[in-house]
């Protein structure tokens, strides 16, 4: 039986699901660069860059182990531009009597797979993706039998499914679920030990792409100047090995840390390979373990960084898929301002933002921080529509796939899902940027001032937020105490920050 397997390009692991059981001497592997992926939003040039290069060394991969591997490039003549137009292609080269896929990260994507069987009258048999700690009927249960999807319980689930860091009783390590009042501290001073990510070299395979995509994405965001990603298994590797030798110590610490020009602190830099399947989720955090047995990292690191994994990432994918496709046009808050420009070109006065958004546009990255309390943050006091906040998070961050930007932007980032995600919305005034970084010291602005023309715009936008929608946020017992203090001021302080934030909102849209 001939069996025709789409490959798609953040399924580049050879333990997919839909490879079990393959004979290679009757499977057809097929991989299709196509231009509605690429452009089904203005995706950063280096994520494209990445994802194609990535694709193309993953097929040279597969071809080394003995499989046909049918590969579309972009440029190909008679290439459709879609998955499904190149199945169909691929279908009438190949013949095949059957056609298996491992199911895609996207709604939009599924609902086109879903077609195929119709479409093409061949039996299609479409697999859970196996790449998950947490299945989809793991996550309904678990979901099914609570009023709060909140993090922590379902990670304790995680870390009892997995084993990792439990003790010969089955308790936790060192007595505790959560090490985090031990994690967050401020940005050490001491910048000469911060230490860097590997650096690729751009191989011949990589530069192609890269021309290739400097040709035909020039009005795509971002730059391709600083392009060093692994675009192979192997130097995906070499920057799991160098994380956890060189900066996994002092995750925990610096984990919510900011400094000037300094963008990947003691942050992975993996989530680009976890995401593409470069990298198994699973056997990362074994080996995060590992180096904890070995007394090379101390438990508030391991703890931290395992969390992240087995916790928040199979969490908000959880949360996506069973949430339907509908989430991602929720918007609780009812904001409408337009993404102000210089989410694309970094080119404001307010040093936090200009640093965040630089990066982002040479590296396609920033850490958790930097897009949940700066670039997020700032979206939500100043009522941006969460629905535009959302494409750009997937546009310009290498490691953005629908299923884990969209709840991370939509529902921790904005609470446009009213609290499903977050028990709080991340708001923030300039106080807390000042206290987990250096860029206050560097701006324009004034972190002190609460209002006049030198005032810290979070400082004026996240009491006018609160003021904004305290009919939907007045009763959330943990803004209790912000709301308090609002009440407390005089009408002459409140009509102060609502026109200075108002002149501040103005300048955005103008
Ligand atoms: P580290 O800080 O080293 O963390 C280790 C790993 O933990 C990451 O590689 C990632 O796999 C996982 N992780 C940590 N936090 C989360 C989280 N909240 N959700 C899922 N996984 C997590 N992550 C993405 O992978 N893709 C996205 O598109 C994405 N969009 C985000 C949008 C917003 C608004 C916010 C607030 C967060 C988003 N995140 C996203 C989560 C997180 O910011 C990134 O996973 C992290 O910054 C990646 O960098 P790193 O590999 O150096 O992570
Ligand atoms: C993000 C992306 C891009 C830019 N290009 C391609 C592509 O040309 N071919 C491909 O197979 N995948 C690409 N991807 C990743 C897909 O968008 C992703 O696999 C789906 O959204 C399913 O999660
Ligand atoms: Fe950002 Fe305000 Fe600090 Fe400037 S003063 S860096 S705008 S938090």
């Amino acid at each position: 039986m001939k069996t025709l397997i789409p490959i798609l390009g953040d399924q580049l692991s050879h333990d997919l699901s839909a490879l079990d059981g393959a004979d290679p001497d009757h499977t057809i592997l097929l991989m299709m660069e196509v231009d509605a992926e690429t452009k089904y939003v203005r995706h950063h040039k280096a994520k494209i860059a990445f994802i194609l290069s990535a694709m193309r060394h993953h097929a040279e991969d597969l071809r080394a182990r003995g499989w046909t591997v049918d590969y579309v490039r972009l440029e190909d003549s008679g290439n459709s531009g879609t998955f499904t137009g190149e199945v169909a292609r691929a279908i009438e080269r190949h013949a095949p009597d059957r056609i298996v896929a491992t199911e895609p990260g996207e709604w939009r994507v599924l609902a086109a797979m879903q077609e195929w069987a119709d479409r093409f009258d061949v039996p299609v048999d479409l697999r859970e993706d196996s790449r998950f700690v947490c299945t989809h009927a793991e996550f309904d249960t678990w979901a099914s039998a609570r009023k709060q999807l909140r993090m922590e319980f379902f990670y304790r689930d995680m870390r009892r499914k997995t084993g990792l860091l439990l003790d010969e009783h089955g308790k936790p390590e060192g007595g505790e679920w959560n090490y985090d009042s031990e994690n967050r501290k401020p940005p050490p001073n001491e910048p000469l030990l911060i230490p860097q990510p590997l650096r690729f070299k751009p191989d011949a395979i990589t530069r192609d792409v890269l021309d290739m995509v400097a040709r035909r994405f020039a009005d795509h965001p971002g730059s391709l100047d600083h392009f060093v990603f692994a675009t192979t298994r192997e130097d995906a590797l070499a920057q799991q090995a160098h994380f956890i030798g060189h900066a996994l110590a002092r995750f925990g610490d610096y984990q919510d840390a900011m400094l000037t020009d300094q963008p990947f602190l003691w942050h992975s830099i993996l989530s680009p390979y976890l995401n593409c399947g470069l990298l198994d989720p699973l056997a990362l955090c074994q080996a995060v373990e590992a180096a904890y047995r070995d007394g090379k990292v101390p438990l508030n690191a391991t703890e931290g960084f395992i969390r992240q994994i087995i916790g928040w990432r199979e969490y908000v994918r959880g949360i996506y898929w069973r949430e339907g496709p509908d989430y991602a046009q929720r918007n609780a808050l009812e904001a409408h301002r337009p993404l102000p420009g210089f989410y694309y070109d970094g080119k404001t006065d307010m040093h936090c933002m200009a640093q965040a958004i630089g990066q982002t546009l040479d590296h396609a990255y920033a850490h958790h921080i930097q897009r949940l309390m700066i670039t997020g943050n700032f979206a939500l006091v100043a009522g941006i529509d969460p629905h535009a906040v959302h494409t750009w998070y997937l546009e310009v961050y290498a490691d953005a796939y629908e299923w884990v930007e969209l709840p991370n932007t939509l529902g921790m980032s904005q609470f446009a899902d009213g609290g499903l995600l977050a028990s709080k919305p991340y708001a923030s005034s300039g106080n807390y940027i000042n206290g987990m970084s250096d860029y206050c010291g560097k701006c324009r602005y004034d972190v002190k001032a609460k209002t006049g023309p030198k005032a810290c715009p979070f400082n004026l936008l996240y009491w006018d937020f609160l003021d904004r929608n305290e009919a939907v946020l007045g009763r959330n017992q943990r803004l209790a105490m912000p709301y308090r203090n609002w009440a407390k001021r005089g009408e002459k302080d409140k009509a102060a920050i609502r026109e200075d934030a108002a002149r501040f909102l103005d300048t955005l849209t103008r």
